[in-house]
């Protein structure tokens, strides 16, 4: 009997399918093969059937389990191989031609030295493995703001999670025609495996591991990791590394930002886009659900994790999501915390690193108040409530596609973008940096963007907790010299007539007790109200030194009049001994990149010092 072709082609076929037009993609795809050594060249077409014949192929081997198909139907769990958990910022490289341009921000190696470093170890990487070829497209397929990679992996869960992520197969490379461009991303788990050799559930590579970036050429190279950001090339190393350094040449802006609509009372939509590290609630922030007194309020989700934004025609910036799906942190996400969330991750979902419990479900901390009395940890091993471990990993993740979002916005594949009103940036603090403040113009907002800082979380290797300068929540993913970087964001804002109000939130900030003082999450949405409020002119806020703040007559308390003016007052409070510190930090930073900072940032951070 003959198979359909679709079967036949796969892991036999090393020859790129009829419809490959792009001869230069062949001959790198070529190329690379003949370097990494895999078994077999399968080439993407991005189908339902594909993924579900990749998703069966991983059950079979051990590398996805298969969860109860009643409570959620098409879903899956991947457990990793516990030394590769999370993103790894010290084996992160931006190999620019001079190191300056690297910036003290970037790890930096001469890109000739990386390139035989990394030669040797993707020789024959991929032996005994078949090397997926997956055309994707960052953004709407064919808009002016999208752009095309191509990834090579020898990894089906990177071609799972990618096809949930990004928009991938056939229809990319329809638009890629027969020589468009294409940033190139070659990635092997560095784990080749000799004929008869039994697979690890995660292969990985123990000793070594790469994620390198060649601004010049804009090329990725990622060796040794299997893991989200690490792997899944199109989201943090095309996104966000590549993309800012095209967009510093193209005239716009990549950003580690979620976008969400909000529509007034009044029917009136406003977009705001807002950056924060990872793990710092993006996800929860674009899929509010505002509190119920706060009725005609309404909250959409265009994205939640990276904003691609360019000036329009009108004197106003633009921004689109270029992913087309999130993957996001799970401990901490629950019904009360994000039900929209909760409601995205019922089907067709790929949980990596959660527990499980006895029928085939998931669970994690946080998920419910009390956790079952017994789960299959994220390790695969036996837990019970109280035996001292975790039973997901901190950075336990879900992939899943935006279209399962119930609070996706009409307009998220817009290919014109939707229209920015304002930025936001927060990090953690659990000091000195009140609830909200606004900027008092562009420069103030790139100075309070640039001095931003924020507590280390578990979405990257290291310590947890330690507060660090996160520049624009940029710091693990400017791919160039923060000072140049800086400098990009001035000019943007002064090339556009109507450019976005910027504000710096922080809902972290603690009390005495060590106590969050702000409930967030849904309560969040009052200060986004304020913030559509002062966009939209209104003369509800007081003027600091560090920039304009609500007095607690301007934000709406309805449905939370039990937070009382001396509560409020505490988490605006502006402490001078605090802010004398935080102005020491802002010229230590200053002192890192003074090279290459614009001389407007040294002077506001001078006129600020003299306030404190
Ligand atoms: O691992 S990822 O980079 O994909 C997630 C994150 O750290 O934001
Ligand atoms: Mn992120």
């Amino acid at each position: 009997m003959t198979q359909p072709a679709s079967k036949r082609q796969f892991k036999q076929a090393t020859a790129a399918p009829a419809y490959v037009r792009h001869a230069k993609l062949k001959s790198w795809v070529a190329e690379v093969a003949a370097l990494t050594k895999p078994d077999s060249i399968y080439w993407c077409d991005g189908s339902q059937e594909e993924y579900d014949r990749l998703c069966d192929e991983m059950v079979a081997s051990g590398m996805l389990i298969k969860l109860n198909q009643k409570k959620r139907p098409g879903c899956f769990l991947a457990r990793s191989d516990p030394d590769d958990v999370a993103r790894m910022e010290d084996r992160t490289f931006v190999c620019s031609r001079v190191k300056e341009d690297a910036g003290p921000n970037n790890n930096w190696v001469a890109p000739d030295e990386m390139r035989s470093t990394l030669g040797k170890l993707f020789d024959g990487s991929m032996r005994g493995r078949t090397m997926y070829v997956i055309p994707f497209s960052m953004g709407p397929l064919g808009s002016h703001i999208s752009h095309i990679g191509v990834e090579l992996t020898d990894s089906p869960y990177v071609v799972v999670n990618m096809r949930l992520m990004t928009r991938i197969g056939r229809k990319v490379l329809d638009v890629l025609g027969d020589g468009g461009n294409f940033v190139p991303c070659v990635h092997s788990i560095g784990a080749p495996l000799a004929p008869g050799q039994k697979d690890a559930v995660w292969p990985s590579n123990k000793e070594h591991k790469y994620i390198v970036h060649y601004p010049e050429t804009k090329e990725i190279w990622s060796f040794g990791s299997g893991y989200g950001g690490n792997a899944l090339l199109g989201k943090k190393c095309l996104a966000l590394r590549i993309a800012s350094i095209m967009a510093r040449e193209q005239g716009w802006l990549a950003e580690h930002m979620l976008i969400l609509g909000i529509e007034t009372p009044e029917k009136k939509k406003h977009y705001i886009a807002a950056a924060f590290p990872s793990a710092c609630g993006k996800t929860n922030l674009a899929m509010l659900i505002p509190p119920k007194a706060l009725s005609g309020w309404k909250v959409t989700t265009v994205g939640e994790d990276i904003a691609w934004v360019k000036p329009g025609k009108d004197g106003r910036l633009y921004a689109i999501n270029p992913e087309a799906g999130a993957f996001g942190v799970a401990p901490g996400t629950s019904m009360e915390t994000n039900p929209n969330c909760m409601a995205a991750v019922t089907r067709n979902t790929i949980f990596t690193n959660v527990a499980m419990t006895a029928d085939g479900d998931v669970w994690w901390e946080g998920m419910t108040n009390e956790a079952p009395k017994e789960l299959i940890d994220w390790q695969g091993d036996a837990w019970t409530p109280g035996c001292g471990r975790n039973a997901a990993h901190p950075n336990a993740r879900f992939t899943v596609h935006s279209t399962q979002i119930p609070s996706i916005d009409p307009d998220w594949e817009n290919p014109d973008g939707v229209p920015i009103s304002a930025f936001l940036f927060g990090g953690r603090r659990a000091t000195t940096v009140p609830l909200v403040a606004e900027a008092l113009d562009w420069e103030h907002g790139v100075y309070m963007a640039a001095t931003m800082a924020s507590e280390t979380t578990a979405a990257m290797v290291g310590q947890v907790g330690v507060v660090r300068r996160d520049p624009f929540a940029m710091l693990p993913f400017c791919g160039y010299h923060f000072g140049d970087y800086f400098q990009h964001w001035l000019e943007i804002g002064r090339g556009v007539k109507n450019p976005p109000r910027i504000f710096g939130v922080n809902w972290f900030r603690r009390d005495e007790q060590g106590k969050f003082m702000w409930p967030g999450f849904g309560e969040n949405m009052r200060v986004l109200q304020w913030v559509v409020r002062r966009c939209e002119g209104g003369d509800n806020a007081t003027q600091t030194p560090i920039g304009n703040i609500p007095r607690y007559e301007d934000l709406d308390w309805k449905g939370l009049e039990g937070f009382e003016r001396i509560r409020f007052e505490k988490l605006m409070e502006i402490d001078n001994g605090q802010w004398g510190m935080e102005l020491k930090d802002h010229a230590e930073l200053f002192e890192k990149l003074k090279a290459r900072l614009p001389k407007e940032l040294d002077e506001l951070r001078a006129q600020l010092a003299g306030a404190f």
